[in-house]
């Protein structure tokens, strides 16, 4: 026996997309249930971004989830590149008149879920066997189990906003479906630290040895990362291998002061560049890290996954409210065209930022004109600085 749930917009995927979706349609009057194949605690677990754009700053106070956020995000009109220990910073104030906010993602999600939860939201958590179904009709549907019993969500749209590895792009056909990727021959391994920031904002530095990055989470709790190699796990960094080669990769004037200490987190990222054509499918829409996935060196990551989902949400919105269907039958154009954008400027800062083993010693020199080349020019650092608060919208 299959028990059957009613709803407008079905979404798979309770991470931060999914989440900030149903949250803007609730506000709107429209009806969601929320599936994932996790539980509310791992999902809140996991950590990731930690930079937020001013147009996700104001999507969450738009769908008024922001309160924290208001009290506790730091503000930062500025942050630093770093090569071989000389300094350059990248003046958000003078070259955009915008901030970025450092608030964890592990905090939008935790805030989103008690906004969710307030208003009586209906999830499906630990769901499995998630598989969307009739997707080119007027009343697609998915189907899943939930401790052994099959449930089914009928709806008229289905969201997909769950992730890289999630099930929705890989419902749209192979004779459809269009991937672009880029793979880098290394990852991140990240550590979170109580200790205070060597910093007030952020470091990128690259150095011989590879990239390193001093972040935060506040004023009492640091988020550092080194490049690591592709294969690596976090068992092979001790913290003391881990802070002798932050330090020597931040270079002695960017370290000095560092509080070392011991991590209570420590985890890898690997790294890619990765997008699919096209974000809509019938009544499939793909948002967020189903559709594509970005280098973690932008800060941009959750970012796009915000900016994917206000396009979504209005398209929705409008088709409920006057039937319009302009913003659903353009959703996908509308979308990559940023979203390449996006991939293009964490892809080219990834691509300065970092050792690659194949480098010759002809690019390691592009490497360091660049940078040079950023430090002489106002209208160089421009470029980053507009990219790095966020591009607008459409
Ligand atoms: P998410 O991946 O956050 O959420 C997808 C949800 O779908 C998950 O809860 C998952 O359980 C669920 N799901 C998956 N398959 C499912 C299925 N078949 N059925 C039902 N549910 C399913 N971005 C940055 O800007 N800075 C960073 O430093 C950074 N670090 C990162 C580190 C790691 C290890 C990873 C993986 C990503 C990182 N990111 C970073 C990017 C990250 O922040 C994403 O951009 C962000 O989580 C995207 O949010 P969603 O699109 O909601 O996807
Ligand atoms: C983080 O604080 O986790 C962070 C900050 C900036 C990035 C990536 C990660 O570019």
């Amino acid at each position: 026996m299959v028990k059957t749930v009613k709803t407008s917009v079905c979404i798979i995927g309770s991470g931060p997309g999914g989440l900030l979706l149903s949250q803007l349609l609730s506000n709107e009057g429209i009806d969601t249930v929320l599936i994932d194949r996790r539980d509310q605690v791992h999902i809140e677990g996991r950590i990731r971004a930690g930079v937020l754009e001013q147009g996700t700053v104001e999507a969450l106070q738009e769908a008024g989830v922001a309160d924290r956020l208001n009290r506790e995000g730091l503000q930062h009109y500025g942050f630093e590149l770093a090569f071989d220990g000389d300094r350059h910073r990248i003046d958000l104030r003078a070259l955009t008149g915008k901030p970025v906010t450092v608030y964890g993602q592990t905090e939008v999600t935790k805030d989103l879920f008690s906004r969710r939860h307030a208003q009586g939201q209906q999830f499906f958590f630990n769901a499995q066997n998630v598989q969307p179904e009739n997707l080119l009709s007027t009343k697609p549907s998915v189907s899943f189990l939930i401790d052994g019993q099959a449930l089914r969500v009928t709806c008229d749209y289905v969201a997909g906003c769950d992730g890289f590895q999630g099930v929705s792009r890989r419902s749209i056909p192979a004779d459809v479906l269009k991937t672009f990727e880029r793979v880098y021959p290394f990852g991140w391994l990240g550590i979170l630290v109580d200790r205070p920031p060597v910093s007030e904002e952020l470091i990128y530095a690259n150095h011989a040895r590879g990239f390193a990055l001093a972040s935060m989470r506040s004023e009492t709790r640091s988020r550092y990362y080194v490049q690591c190699g592709a294969d690596d796990r976090p068992g092979d960094w001790s913290d003391d291998r881990f802070w002798e080669e932050f330090e020597i990769r931040l270079g002695p004037d960017a370290a000095r002061g560092l509080q070392t200490g011991p991590s209570f987190e420590k985890s890898i990222a690997l790294l890619r560049s990765f997008v699919a054509e096209p974000m809509r499918y019938g009544n499939l829409f793909l948002a967020g890290d189903a559709a594509h996935i970005v280098p973690p060196t932008g800060a941009k990551g959750l970012n796009l996954a915000v900016a994917d989902v206000r396009i979504l949400s209005r398209a929705l919105t409008e088709h409920y409210r006057t039937g319009n269907d302009h913003w659903i039958d353009t959703y996908s154009e509308t979308v990559l065209k940023r979203v390449w954008k996006v991939e293009r400027f964490s892809w080219q800062l990834s691509t300065l930022m970092h050792q690659f083993p194949q480098n010759s010693e002809f690019e390691k020199r592009m490497q360091r004109a660049e940078f040079d080349y950023l430090c002489s020019s106002e209208a160089a650092s421009r470029t980053i600085a507009e990219n790095y608060v966020g591009l607008p919208l459409e």
